[in-house]
């Protein structure tokens, strides 16, 4: 059984080929047009990075290395006596590119939890901080401790060669994703769960049903369940998205995997992008109390407008790229349908009338170009249902998860030896300018 370096040694020189092809055969193939509406929206729509992990389609939605949600959840190997995808066998495949053998996946479990350990420099550090502090600031900040012992650094140092940039980087990550539960845990703990401990790493478990372990919920196979897939399904989202972008972006400067991707939290941590987890948990409660037992579609129609009439966004809906409602809303979607215990759940049931009636009231009110739920619209209602409550700490979940796409494409970012980013900005006088002599 070939282990997940073996197998990524493996597939590096046939990328590095294709790569070479491309620049060297089509570096001057045109793919697209820079309009004015780009630069100044977002860069919305412009084809301008590499991301080897997933290729989303406005209509379609995700696809991690060509394969499909539903497809994910037929082929990648989930926990003893779970269903569910887990994250190493998300990581193995946004990594290699491959699907791995459940044989594989335990192995990677038992490597990840070997690693899982924080520094006892950074448990003082993140113990330190004030419980008022958001979740999402305390990761950051234990992320960017954490590249005190960094192995890409330390090697760099010591003048590395470029071609073996991506061992030391690879190391580093899978160092972080480790750590991850092990840190995001401890600051659960802090805010919410103070003065009790945690338990040990079980060498023989996923890292999600660690890291659910190490939260207190370990003993709620469902919400592990809920928490495994979760996890899986938010972990790439091809390389635009804020987040990813960012850890790319640092990336290319050859900071170490954990500066990079403690920078990219900071980007998850904003309401346009993952706070909308919380964003909507707050704004359905909101709606209930407003509306009370009555969940008809008139009176979250009603409410509805008062959102938008109040000049807010509708939260969890809308987003950069999808055109279609987020399959990754419909497989949360679809584990809580599976499940009985949700007909009853009234946060549930209220997400699941809102998705009814809000596309109409957005398609009215004619701002959006996208008025579908996007993956935020439920995921952080399923933990409410589960009596994880503490909803300023959802956006920590997300951020354990996103390290699986962000970091394993640095790993290839510098196994393809790609260069620092530096796109042209304009000031508005220089575009009129360009404009007069187009
Ligand atoms: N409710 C009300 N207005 C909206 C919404 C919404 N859900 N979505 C977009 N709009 C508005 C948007 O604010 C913009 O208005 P203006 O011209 O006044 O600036 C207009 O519609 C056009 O925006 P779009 O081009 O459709 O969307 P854009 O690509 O700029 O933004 C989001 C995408 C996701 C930031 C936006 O849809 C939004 O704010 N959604 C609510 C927050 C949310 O759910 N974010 C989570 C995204 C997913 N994630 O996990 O990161
Ligand atoms: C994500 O998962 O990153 C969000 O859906 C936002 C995006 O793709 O831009």
């Amino acid at each position: 059984t070939k282990s997940l370096q073996e197998t990524l040694r493996d597939v590096i020189p046939e990328k590095q080929e294709q790569l070479r092809k491309l620049k060297s055969e089509h570096g001057q193939v045109v793919v697209g047009d820079v309009k004015i509406e780009n630069i100044i929206g977002g860069m919305r729509g412009l084809k301008a990075m590499l991301w080897e992990a997933s290729v989303l389609d406005a209509n379609e939605g995700i696809r991690f290395h060509g394969l499909t949600i539903p497809d994910c959840q037929k082929t990648l190997p989930s926990a003893p006596g779970g269903k569910e995808i887990i994250a190493e066998s998300m990581l193995w495949l946004l990594l290699t590119g491959k699907v791995p053998t459940v044989e594989q996946t335990r192995q990677l479990s038992r490597e990840l939890a070997e690693k899982g350990e924080l520094p006892s420099f950074v448990e003082e550090l993140v113990d330190s901080l004030p419980c008022t502090l958001h979740p999402m600031t305390q990761l950051g900040i234990g992320v960017a401790a954490l590249n005190r012992d960094s192995s890409f650094q330390a090697a760099y140092e010591k003048g590395m060669k470029k071609s073996e940039y991506w061992i030391p980087t690879l190391e580093d990550c899978i160092s972080l994703i480790a750590k991850l539960p092990t840190l995001a845990a401890r600051i659960y703990r802090n805010v919410y769960k103070p003065g009790t401990s945690m338990p040990p790493i079980n060498k023989d478990l996923d890292l999600v049903g660690n890291y659910s372990n190490l939260l207190g919920y370990g003993n709620n196979h469902n919400l592990t369940e809920y928490l495994r897939l979760y996890i899986a399904l938010h972990g790439d989202h091809e390389g635009g998205n804020a987040s990813a972008h960012t850890a790319h972006l640092v990336g290319s400067t050859l900071s170490d995997p954990y500066l990079s991707y403690s920078a990219a939290l900071f980007a998850l941590a904003g309401p346009l992008h993952g706070l909308a987890n919380q964003e909507v948990l707050r704004w359905q409660l909101a709606m209930q109390a407003e509306i009370g037992d009555n969940i008809s579609h008139d009176n979250i129609k009603a409410y509805l407008w008062k959102t938008l009439k109040g000049g807010q966004v509708v939260p969890g809906y809308g987003h950069g790229v999808l055109r279609n409602p987020d399959p990754r809303f419909i497989a949360l979607q679809e584990f809580c349908n599976s499940r009985p215990e949700f007909q009853t759940s009234p946060i549930i049931q209220l997400v699941n009338k809102t998705s009814e009636v809000a596309p109409d009231v957005l398609k009215e009110h004619g701002k959006t170009k996208n008025p579908y739920p996007n993956v935020d619209a439920t995921s952080g209602c399923v933990l409410y249902h589960y009596g994880f409550t503490e909803f300023k700490y959802y956006t920590v979940i997300f951020g354990v998860s996103r390290a699986l796409g962000a970091l394993t494409q640095l790993v290839w970012a510098r196994a393809l030896g790609l260069p620092l980013e530096r796109p042209k900005s304009y000031s508005m006088d220089a575009l009129e300018k360009l404009i007069k002599e187009s």
